[in-house]
């Protein structure tokens, strides 16, 4: 397969002003009339280029160039494209095609495909290609109008972008709706939908006192499901008003639930498609997670609006520009709406054990990468979440102001364009007195930098000296790295903890946090006028992706546990403590040893059982241990099974010792509160369940009963979920019965029943590995759907590291069998699910032999698709 290139970048040689589309509608063969209007691009170079029109599985009918249809040798025609010869090159010309495409057997769900009898499409990045011939590339942008013609019992609700211009009857009981969409737009934002749905209908008022209809379609069961969603794009509309000062744009904003979807959802101009998970939900049926991801899912696919749809993306290496921006304004969104401590911590845990893990595997790339096979393997986390970090340190550099007179000057001047990362970045410069040259390496540069720190207190001359050194670990394709411009937030804390003043020198002012900006490979810091032994915080909120390395004794660390003033960084304390000492224990396996739990973690959980706290939902975080991924991703060779004994151990130990504590806890949290979905509800039931959690690894028929009880009585799914999940990680008489009463209970809706195969793959109980070869026989399991694929296999393969790398090879080989037969029914899909196999290098020998012969069985896949065969060779290589 070709490999594509930034460098080899080149303007399009044609423009298209104006796509008028027809859809003649049918599950297995719709018909499809494109009236392309089209000129020569004045800054192409290129002489009487041919125009080249891309097209994937398509059956053309027919080709009229200004009134003359056109035959061969006029034009050409290959897998992947039309070629025309001898088009006008000065004035305007239209060309009219005719094809054909079958919505029924694209399973791959990119162009247009069948959804439980709902037809809708999927265009971002490349897949307007398998609708018509085109010039599928974001920076050519067009006016579109769109005739849909179907049947009117199959397909009562026509939909596509911006707003609705006419309809009428038709004969053979069909009918026709024409939309018309205002805006310019790149083809992957287009979109159709067509399906007996119900709409819920609400409005917005913008600031500017417009009346913007708010509508969302679903299956006629899931009405009772949308409240939600819709008061989340409100809030996001008002958010956005507010904080960017942007204001929606149509007079008409749709949103449509689908069940098949590769993705979480897409922000088509106008009328975004969405995955029904992150649209539906109800008290009983979807948890405070669940609740929290629609409000930011739908927040992210609003503020597209801005920084995507009238803003767009150059080419696809510039996809940051829309994806980290947008990132970062939903986390900014979600941090306002709910916890900023909390949305902070979730987002570096994420980054941390996943991103981070990219960023130093064989997969590592930029976040404005400079070559793929396939784009769609680079809707990636570095893209997304280290493309947000960016933006982030941004903002940190700038300050609130400056960033948003950044962000004005880049929508002011852009507005209608398809633009680059470096637009982005002049933007801040333009209106910034900054230098970020070298900031620019964050984008170009792969890889997680690490800072060593280490730092001397003299008591004599009462200074503290730090010393700072950066360096970036090679990357494929990138041996030698420069050092990049590190935003570093930083406090010093007395032994009372209360914070010390100081200044990065004696120009600038005292304070009690600075910004300390490494442009070095290493840099000397020194403090004056501390007059005692100070405790320093550093990498405050964690305002750079990257690693900290600081020797630190396990009593700084409950120091700091205790007393650190930023929020991010005392949870961090506590993270790094409890993952010292689990790593310690680890070791102990490895070597045979008697476990003992260091009594400074049991003081340091106890102290902070025994405070009162506002915000319930940080509290339980601070309980809460680095999972075995994170700790899988701090050891050189990782071992599953000492990771898994270790923590176990860990937990049972503390639940222990705190037993009466965290008994409290649990049993004073208990309200009747269900479907309130406030801050403090939700801390609630949060520390509640974490309680639980512990409680429920001692071997206490009273707390078994507990949960038992749970269960049964629960009102809402947080606390079903929590109480099921107890049970079927942990020894329990009553779970066999309550797995199967969960499923009497919800078999009819398909998002709990996600839960329900997601629960199961993730145990660690012993009989894990058969339970999900039976599961994948259940009737309700289905490889065309890829929520249920991601519920079972993704939650074996990447949420049970126990029992997918057992030593024996069989869960390699249940993921190989998986991926092999999604190659030919999705591959987008199946080059996701690879993913565990590629990080092969970081298990023992013999586990790596398992793994490259299971990738290497993958690679002779015959037809292996772009997609896997990217991941595949890749991560081999
Ligand atoms: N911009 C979208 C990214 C996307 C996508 C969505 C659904 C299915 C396939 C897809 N390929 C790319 C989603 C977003 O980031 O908002
Ligand atoms: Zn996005």
């Amino acid at each position: 397969p070709k490999t594509i290139f930034l460098k080899d970048y080149q303007v399009p040689d044609y423009l298209i002003h104006t796509v008028d589309l027809t859809f003649d509608l049918a599950e297995d063969n719709t018909l499809v009339k494109t009236q392309l209007s089209l000129v020569k691009n004045p800054s192409s170079s290129s002489d009487n280029a041919d125009l080249v029109l891309m097209g994937e599985n398509l059956v053309l009918h027919s080709v009229v160039l200004d009134g003359q249809t056109l035959s061969h040798p006029d034009y050409l025609q290959t897998d992947e494209q039309l070629i025309i010869a001898n088009v006008p090159q000065q004035r305007e010309f239209t060309l009219t095609i005719e094809n054909s495409i079958n919505p029924k057997a694209n399973t791959a769900l990119e162009g247009l495909y069948l959804s439980n009898g709902m037809l809708c499409t999927q265009c971002e990045a490349e897949g307007f290609r398998k609708i018509t011939y085109f010039l599928d590339r974001p920076d050519v942008m067009s006016r579109y109008t769109t005739t849909i013609i179907g049947d009117k019992q199959r397909y009562p609700v026509l939909l596509s972008n911006g707003n609705k211009t006419g309809s009428g009857e038709l004969s053979d009981n069909k009918h026709w709706v024409s939309w018309q969409d205002p805006f310019n737009k790149p083809c992957y934002l287009f979109a159709l939908v067509a399906g007996q749905l119900e709409c819920i209908h609400d409005t917005y008022t913008t600031q500017s006192g417009r009346v913007i209809n708010l509508e969302i379609f679903v299956e006629p069961h899931d009405r009772d499901k949308c409240a939600h969603a819709m008061q989340s794009l409100k809030y996001s509309m008002a958010w956005d008003e507010e904080v960017y000062g942007r204001e929606y744009d149509l007079d008409l904003y749709m949103i449509v639930a689908v069940s098949h979807f590769n993705m979480g959802a897409m922000e088509n101009k106008g009328l975004n498609i969405f995955n029904t998970k992150f649209v539906l939900a109800r008290p009983d049926t979807a948890t405070d997670y669940d609740y929290e991801h629609i409000e930011s899912v739908i927040a992210h696919e609003y503020f597209h609006n801005w920084t995507g749809n009238r803003i767009t993306c150059r080419d696809w290496f510039q996809l940051s520009l829309k994806e980290g921006f947008t990132v970062f304004r939903d986390q900014q969104f979600t941090a306002d709406r709910t916890s900023k401590a909390v949305k902070r911590i979730e987002d570096v845990i994420n980054l941390r054990t996943r991103q981070f893990a990219e960023d130093a595997g064989p997969l590592a790339h930029p976040v404005r990468p400079d070559a793929y096979i396939e784009i769609n393997n680079f809707y990636t986390l570095t893209v997304y979440e280290k493309g947000a970090e960016v933006v982030r340190m941004l903002h940190t550099l700038l300050g609130e102001q400056g960033f948003r007179k950044g962000c004005d000057w880049y929508f002011e001047k852009y507005d209608g364009q398809a633009v680059t990362c470096d637009d982005f970045v002049l933007a801040m410069t333009t209106t910034n007195p900054i230098d970020l040259e070298q900031f620019k390496l964050w984008y170009t540069q792969a890889g997680t930098p690490v800072l060593t720190v280490t730092s001397d207190y003299n008591a004599t001359t009462q200074a503290l000296t730090l010393n700072i050194d950066q360096h970036c670990p090679a990357t494929p394709g990138q041996h030698v790295k420069k050092p990049m411009h590190i935003p570093v937030r930083f406090g010093l804390i007395d032994q009372q903890g209360t914070p010390i003043p100081c200044q990065v020198n004696s120009n600038t002012a005292l304070a009690n946090e600075l910004i300390l900006e490494l442009t070095q490979a290493s840099h000397t810091y020194v403090f004056n006028d501390i007059k005692e032994q100070p405790v320093v915080s550093l990498l405050r909120g964690f305002s750079a992706p990257v690693k900290l390395v600081m020797e630190r004794s396990l009593d700084e660390l409950a120091f700091l546990l205790n007393y650190d003033t930023d929020t991010f960084s005392r949870w961090d304390a506590g993270q790094q403590l409890s993952t010292q000492i689990i790593l310690g224990l680890i070791n102990d396996i490895q070597n045979g040893l008697a476990l003992q739990l260091s009594p400074i973690l049991i003081d340091a959980f106890q102290n902070l059982l025994a405070q009162s706290w506002q915000d319930l939902s940080y509290f339980s975080l601070l309980l809460s241990l680095p999972s075995e991924t994170y700790l899988a991703e701090q050891m050189p060779i990782i071992d599953v099974v000492a990771i898994h004994k270790a923590r176990e151990f860990v937990t049972k130990t503390l639940a222990e010792n705190l037993q009466q504590a965290l008994q409290t806890w649990y049993l004073n949290q208990h309200r009747d509160e269900s479907g309130c979905f406030n801050a403090e509800a939700i801390g609630r039931r949060r520390i509640k369940n974490t309680c639980l959690h512990y409680l429920t690894t001692l071997d206490d028929a009273a707390i078994k009963n507990w949960a038992h009880q749970q269960f049964k009585t629960a009102k809402n799914m947080t606390d079903q979920m929590a109480a099921l999940s107890v049970m079927v990680n942990n020894p329990h008489y009553a779970r066999r019965q309550c797995l199967m009463d969960f499923y009497q209970q919800w078999q009819h809706e398909p998002l709990v029943i996600d839960k329900w195969f997601s629960l199961q793959a993730s145990s660690p109980g012993l009989d894990t590995y058969d339970t999900v070869l039976a599961l994948l026989k259940h009737p309700a399991f289905e490889l065309k759907t890829p929520n249920r694929v991601r519920a079972l296999i993704g939650s074996f393969s990447q949420g049970n590291p126990l029992h997918f790398h057992a030593a024996n090879g069989t869960g390699y080989q249940l993921l190989s069998d998986i991926i092999i037969e999604l190659n030919s029914l999705n591959p987008q899909l199946a080059s996701r699910m690879l993913s565990p196999l590629t990080t092969w290098r970081r298990y023992d020998d013999s586990r790596q032999a398992l793994m490259i012969a299971q990738l290497e069985r993958i690679i002779a896949t015959e037809h292996i698709s772009r997609d896997l065969y990217e991941v595949a060779s890749k991560s081999l290589s």
